[in-house]
Parts: structure tokens; C-alpha cells; sequence
């Protein structure tokens, strides 16, 4: 009988042994109810291209830059009350080859828009950076009443080759400016730690009511080599630090588990009023090389600790799925008053079809062990290499029946074209596995290599008008030129 590794290595270390699909002081999964939802009278469904305009679409203007590579709401940057726009190119070359650059649109925004024209653009200090690979809303992390943006840049070398950086810069954010004047800069703290591969604010996880920051850096090697961390700093964050002065380090435990690899806030699963933290580790070996595991912690969260003290964990359902490539708090999904996650598996097999890819539900509250078959909701893709999974997102409550609603990018979806790639949206609340052709509402690429679905997030609501908006990014669309790539915001309210 197959014996986890991660149980094999807990015993080694004279932690208590454990059985198949469970970590050590981590009980099994016992099951669950599914919800049901009256369908609301207002609901958009079917299936959409692109080209409908219901929105904006922002455009990268250089060829290769990959624009949308990266979307997200970051907040209300210029205090105009409207949410703002973020779009990553990492591989814009603004400030050198493959430098990055991140583009910020105030809100609310309209029509055919150019990454030349944003109303700010933060750009790569230096070639390879790769800034932009992640962006978002920081939340308040200075306290002084203005939201924050930050941009992540695994592959700055300041401290050595691929030691990576996280910046954050305080709003107001207008006009241009080098991330090398970013208001704080975070390195990794050795060369190939690559932090920055994934960042998210985290919510308020001590309680002190500013916002903190979660940094995934999955080369880190303290739990042994390329064992992956993730890194929370508790605002107020000011200044130039490293990836050492993290107020509190989670560790992976094992060589190759490249823990941090995807980060996120998960809400509040338990409702006990503190945020929680969800953390992917793709290459956790639970059955076999790179099953993939998602590691739950409850908030509060103010003590350094490894993956074997998560308060919940789910495993991939075989070697290679690499579940965790991606995670993301889902909203409430169910209404029940416990926050919910989505966790995408994009080199999942399904059904014989390599890399069709799934994203997986499970609603709050979550304790224990579980593997990927034990989720509140699958959804799956449709054919090799789909992908599905790629990119997952809360969605908000697109058809307002007030329960929310989940995004999944399927990167290399073909319905539109071939890899032109597709966003599915799911309307909580969700149970049982549904293919991504059956998802309520999809948006799907135009053209061929387009990987719509690269990235989603739910926009919130940009333009006020009371209706949660989505946006979508395609780093594969040639509109301007070869790759430079694209992002749609698509309003609730638009259809
Ligand atoms: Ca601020
Ligand atoms: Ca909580
Ligand atoms: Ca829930
Ligand atoms: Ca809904």
C-alpha cells in the first residue's frame, strides 16, 4: 500500500505516523451537505466572445509584452470612490528585456483602451525582473486611508540570480514611475527563492486592523531544498526589507515542495471573525512526485510554523496533477456564513485527458485532510491540455441572488479557436463536478493562442452600478501586436 511521503518524512522525524491521504494531527474529511439556491430572476447565461463589447478592453501596446498576463481590482488608487484596475505585462520591455510593467486604470472605465494611455504605470527595475507576474490591491497597509498597490517581480536579482522582489506602493498612484522608487521593496533573501511568484494581501490576519501582505517564494530552502515558504508581513509596511524580517514564515517540509508556489487570502472559513490564509504547494508528493496539496491556516496567525500545523490540507489525486498551481479565496458560495475557497489544478488528468485541469470548491468551514475526489465542487475541463484551473478567482455575485459566484480561466480552451482559451462562471452555490462547457456563463477568446482565461478576478464593481464585474485577461491577444496581449473588463451590468 502506498505510504504518503509527507507521513513517511513525519515519522522519520519522530512526528506521530500517520495513514494513507493524512497528515499528522490533521483528521480525516467526513463529508458534507450540499446547498440549493432558488434560481433568481435576473441571471446571465450562455456563451460569450470577446468581441461583445460589455465593458473595456485594454489593450498592451508592444509586441511580446504579454498584457493581462496578470488582472486585478486594486482598490481606489486616486480616491475618486471608484475601484480601480490593475494589468500585468511581465514581459514588457519598458524598463528593459522582460523587465514587466504594470498598468493601472482608474475606474470606472469604457471602450477600446491602450496600455500607453493608463493612468499609471509601474515599471521593472531591470531585464528578466518579470514585474507584473502578480499585481493587486495591498488593501491599507501604511494606515493612512488611501488603498495600496502591490507588484511582484520573481525574477529580480538584487540579492542574487532569481531571488525575486515584492513592491508596494502607496496610493495616491498616478503617472509613471520605476518600481525602483516603489514605497517598499521586499526581496527574496537568497538567489533562487524566487519570491514574488505569488503575492496577495491577506487581509487583516493579527487583528490590529491594517492590512497585511502574504508573499509566496517556493525556491526558499529553509524546510530543506527548494522546500517553498510563504511570508506574511503585518502592516504597517514601510521601507526596504527582505524576506527574513516576515513577521511570521510558513515552511514547507520537504525538498522539491514548493510551498508558496500560489498564496491567498482565504475569507474567514471558520466565521470566527479572522481572516484565514491558504497557501499551495504543487510539489507536495502526497501520492507520488507533484501530487500538489493546499494548506488551510486559521488567523489568528502571529507564530512562524511549517505545513504540518495547517489546520486543513487538500492533496491532488494523482503524481503530476500538481494541485495548488493556483488558489483563491471564492467568496461565499453557499450563503452560510462561512467563506469558501477555489483551488485550480491545471495539470490534472481527467477522464484520460492529460492536463484538462480542474478547479476545486470546498466550502468553509474546512478542517482536516482531504483529497482533491472529497471537494464540494469540481469543475473540470473538456480535452488534453485545456487546462482548466490555470487561473480561479471569486467571481462576487455576478446574477445578484446573493449567493456568490466563482471564475475559472481554461487557458487553453478551444471552442472560440484553438488555445484561444475561455472564463467560466460558475453561480454558487455549486456542488457535484460540472465541465467547463456547463458552466452558467463563459467568455470565450477569439482567435487562435489568445489564452483567454490566463487570468480572471472579479473586478468588483467598477462602475458603481450595484452589479459585480469581471475581468479577464488573454496575454496571448495580438491586438496591437504579436502577444502583447489584453484584458477585458466585462460588466455585470452589460448584459
Ligand atoms: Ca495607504
Ligand atoms: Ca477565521
Ligand atoms: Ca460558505
Ligand atoms: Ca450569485
Amino acid at each position: 500500500m502506498h505510504r504518503p511521503a509527507l507521513c513517511l518524512f513525519a515519522s522519520l522525524m519522530t512526528l506521530p505516523a500517520c495513514a494513507d491521504g493524512e497528515l499528522p494531527g490533521i483528521p480525516p474529511w467526513t463529508g458534507d451537505d450540499a446547498a440549493t439556491a432558488d434560481v433568481p430572476t435576473w441571471r446571465p447565461e450562455g456563451e460569450f466572445g470577446l468581441d461583445q463589447p460589455r465593458g473595456a478592453l485594454v489593450l498592451g501596446d508592444a509586441e511580446g509584452s504579454h498584457a493581462g498576463w496578470s488582472v486585478a481590482p486594486a482598490g481606489d488608487l486616486n480616491g475618486d470612490g471608484f475601484g480601480d484596475v490593475v494589468v500585468g505585462a511581465y514581459s514588457d520591455a519598458r524598463g528593459g528585456e522582460l523587465s514587466g510593467s504594470t498598468f493601472i486604470f482608474y475606474g470606472p472605465l469604457q471602450g477600446d483602451l491602450s496600455a500607453s494611455n493608463a493612468d499609471a504605470v509601474l515599471i521593472g527595475e531591470g531585464a528578466y525582473d518579470y514585474s507584473g507576474w502578480t499585481a493587486g490591491p495591498a488593501g491599507d497597509v501604511n494606515g493612512d486611508g488611501m488603498d495600496d498597490v502591490f507588484v511582484s517581480a520573481y525574477g529580480d536579482d538584487t540579492i542574487g540570480p532569481g531571488s525575486g522582489a515584492v513592491y508596494i506602493v502607496y496610493g495616491p498612484v498616478q503617472g509613471q514611475m520605476s518600481l525602483a522608487d516603489a514605497d517598499v521593496k521586499i526581496l527574496g533573501a537568497a538567489a533562487y527563492d524566487n519570491a514574488g511568484i505569488a503575492a496577495a494581501s491577506a487581509g487583516d490576519l493579527n487583528g490590529d486592523g491594517i492590512d497585511d501582505l502574504v508573499i509566496g517564494s517556493y525556491g526558499a530552502d529553509a524546510g530543506g531544498p527548494d522546500a517553498g515558504a510563504a511570508f506574511v508581513f503585518m502592516g504597517p509596511i514601510s521601507g526596504h526589507l527582505n524576506t527574513n524580517n516576515a513577521h511570521v514564515r510558513i515552511d514547507g517540509v520537504l525538498p522539491g515542495q514548493w510551498v508558496g508556489y500560489s498564496v491567498a487570502s482565504a475569507g474567514d472559513m471558520n466565521a470566527d471573525g479572522r481572516d484565514d490564509l491558504i497557501v499551495g504547494a504543487v510539489g507536495t508528493p502526497m501520492h507520488g512526485e507533484d501530487t500538489g496539496a493546499a494548506f488551510l491556516f486559521l488567523g489568528p496567525i502571529t507564530s512562524d510554523r511549517t505545513v504540518l500545523q495547517a489546520d486543513a490540507v487538500v492533496h491532488g489525486a494523482a503524481a503530476g496533477d500538481r494541485l495548488g498551481v493556483t488558489v483563491a479565496g471564492a467568496g461565499d458560495l453557499n450563503a452560510d456564513g462561512y467563506a469558501d475557497v477555489i483551488i485550480g489544478t491545471p495539470y490534472a488528468d481527467v477522464d484520460g485527458m492529460v492536463d484538462a485541469g480542474a478547479a476545486y470548491v470546498i466550502y468553509g468551514p474546512w478542517s482536516g485532510t482531504r483529497g482533491a475526489h472529497q471537494a464540494n465542487a469540481m469543475f473540470t475541463g473538456t480535452d488534453t491540455d485545456d487546462q482548466a484551473g490555470f487561473s480561479v478567482s471569486a467571481a462576487g455575485d455576478v446574477d445578484a441572488d446573493g449567493y456568490d459566484d466563482v471564475i475559472v480561466g481554461v487557458l487553453h480552451d478551444d471552442r472560440g479557436a484553438a488555445d484561444a482559451g475561455a472564463a467560466a462562471v460558475f453561480y454558487g452555490p455549486a456542488s457535484g463536478v460540472r465541465s467547463v462547457n456547463d458552466a452558467d456563463l463563459s467568455f470565450l477568446g477569439l482567435t487562435s493562442g489568445d489564452r483567454a482565461g490566463g487570468a480572471v478576478a472579479s473586478a468588483g464593481d467598477v462602475n458603481g452600478d450595484g452589479r459585480s464585474d469581471l475581468l479577464i485577461g488573454a496575454h496571448g491577444y495580438d491586438g496591437r501586436a504579436d502577444d502583447a496581449g489584453a484584458a477585458w473588463l466585462v460588466l455585470g451590468g452589460g448584459f
